[in-house]
């Protein structure tokens, strides 16, 4: 009898532990940082390979901000993204940058990623 009320305390005791211990905020905290971490990694190294694409384009250059790294764009659809016709403004390395004017007729090549367009070629026509 005293054997076996000893071991139902023990499992009582056990499960109490096991219940506290799922419950602990130290816990929680960590599990969601470790999570934080691999959907870090993950976007890091799945972004370009799965969401980069390029798309072509064509349009007049309305604006060009060297301190920003931009170029606006007056650009037509771009199907690749799913754009309409739209002036907007795109991310530019500076030697693209430098290479057009404001009010030029352009061809450019975008590098798409998240619904972000990149230019990574452009060209006067
Ligand atoms: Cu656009």
């Amino acid at each position: 009898m005293k054997s076996l009320s000893i071991l139902a305390l023990g499992s009582a005791v056990l499960l109490a532990a096991c219940g506290q211990n799922a419950d602990k905020p130290d816990n929680t905290a960590e599990a969601s940082a470790t999570m934080g971490d691999m959907s870090g990694d993950m976007g890091n190294m799945a972004m370009p390979a799965e969401t980069a694409k390029v798309a072509k384009g064509t349009g007049t250059v309305k604006a060009i901000d060297e301190t920003a790294g931009t170029i606006t764009l007056e650009h037509g659809p771009i199907a690749e993204a799913n754009w309409p016709a739209m002036t907007m403004a795109f991310k530019a390395a500076p030697a693209l940058i430098d290479s057009v004017a404001v009010g030029d007729k352009v061809a450019f090549d975008l590098a798409l990623k998240d619904g972000i367009g990149e230019v990574t070629a452009i060209q006067k026509q």
